[in-house]
């Protein structure tokens, strides 16, 4: 029964594949993998660190992961985005300040085109200050309009509906000048998964009517939310984050999933803790080494699985046996890091902005 309504489901994606032409592809691409599979690779890849033998730390990474995190079709995505622009006179553009580069969609300027912007820094809170504020420096000299948000508490919301008005003066005026002085603005929320589109739209509108939840995907469809604001209406729609393929460069989809912007079941939560661990060993943080009473020689002298076992054992994660239970030692490192409880870093510096360019355009 089961498997009749799966085929009748993909008779109906060809029919009307073959009324569009033929143009649209429903198949997974050759870069996707079944769930499944994605499960079975992880647990051989934990079977093969359990079984491997102790190593001293060489510095080099043996945890690099392919994270299939792109989890949508490139053309929908992109045509969707271009149809809800066709709606709004404004975008509102959220990023993590933890990642101000990874979080933003690299082909937005080209999908938004001459239409005015805002970029909202939000978890500034989670991010490391002093970064933030130079990374929206180095938006506004590019001429955008950036705000640092905390939508946790509601810092730095007040300057929301100042900077809309801002960016769209051109066309308030000429909207005076036709007699449309109460025309309400129209903007639209865009961003990754899980970056808080929503808990901003329910912060500014003063209501909960948005959905929002700590895991990427809450936000299933466009929603459009009012709020009247010193005389100023602006209506808001909400949309599903959405995260673009950068199949060029892994280490984008790491720190997404780091920050919890991929969903857990596509990574190796296991791997991708070693990989947090290897970054926050280099940058030496006095409050991830005192949260797990860790050692300079317990930084230094073990690779990050070893690493692992030691953070397991201090905090007394042990499976039967007594060994560390590394799998729970993980989960709780990311969750940790999620929620600042290492401190406040910004994964991504605005100093190596340059090498960084150099790097995309070798
Ligand atoms: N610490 C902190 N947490 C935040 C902030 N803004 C949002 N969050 C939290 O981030 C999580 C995700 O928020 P949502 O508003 O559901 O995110 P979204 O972008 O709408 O997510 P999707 O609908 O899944 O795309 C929630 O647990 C929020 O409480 C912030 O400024 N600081
Ligand atoms: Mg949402």
């Amino acid at each position: 029964m089961k498997n009749n309504k799966k085929g009748a489901i993909k008779g109906k994606r060809e029919r009307y594949a073959q009324k569009r032409g033929g143009k649209q592809d429903y198949s997974r691409s050759s870069e996707q993998k079944k769930p499944s599979a994605i499960k079975a690779q992880h647990a051989q890849a934990r079977k093969e660190r359990r079984d491997r033998k102790p190593v001293e730390y060489t510095g080099k990474s043996e945890n690099s992961q392919y994270i299939q995190w792109f989890p949508g079709h490139m053309t929908r995505t992109k045509r969707k985005i271009e149809a809800d622009l066709k709606l709004v006179d404004a975008v509102a553009e959220i990023i993590d300040a933890r990642v101000p580069l990874a979080s933003r969609n690299p082909d937005l300027d080209s999908l938004i085109g001459k239409k005015p912007r805002v970029i909202l820094m939000n978890k500034c809170d989670l991010a490391d200050p002093r970064e933030t504020k130079r990374w929206t420096a180095y938006f506004r000299a590019q001429g955008i309009r950036a705000i640092e948000l905390n939508c946790k508490t509601g810092s730095g919301i007040n300057n929301f509906v100042g900077a809309v008005r801002d960016v769209l003066s051109d066309k308030i005026e000429a909207w005076a000048a036709k007699g449309m002085v109460n025309r309400s603005l129209r903007v639209m929320v865009v961003g990754i998964p899980n970056v808080g589109k929503s808990t901003f739209i329910n912060r500014i509108s003063k209501t909960s009517k948005a959905k929002t939840e700590d895991r990427p995907g809450v936000t299933r469809g466009n929603q459009w939310f009012t709020l009247t604001s010193g005389g100023v209406s602006i209506d808001l729609l909400d949309t599903p984050g959405v995260l673009w393929p950068r199949f060029d460069d892994q280490s984008v989809g790491e720190k997404l999933a780091f920050t919890g912007a991929v969903k857990d079941d596509v990574t190796d939560t296991e791997q991708l803790a070693l990989r947090l661990l290897e970054f926050l060993r280099s940058c030496d943080l006095t409050m991830f080494k005192d949260r797990f009473s860790l050692s300079d020689e317990d930084i230094a002298d073990n690779a990050a699985y070893e690493l692992l076992g030691v953070i397991a054992k201090k905090r007394g994660m042990l499976v039967s046996g007594g060994e560390p239970d590394t799998e729970r030692a993980a989960v709780m490192i990311l969750d940790e890091f999620r929620s600042a409880k290492l401190g406040r870093i910004t994964l991504e510096s605005c100093n190596n902005r340059e090498e960084q360019k150099s790097d995309e355009n070798a």
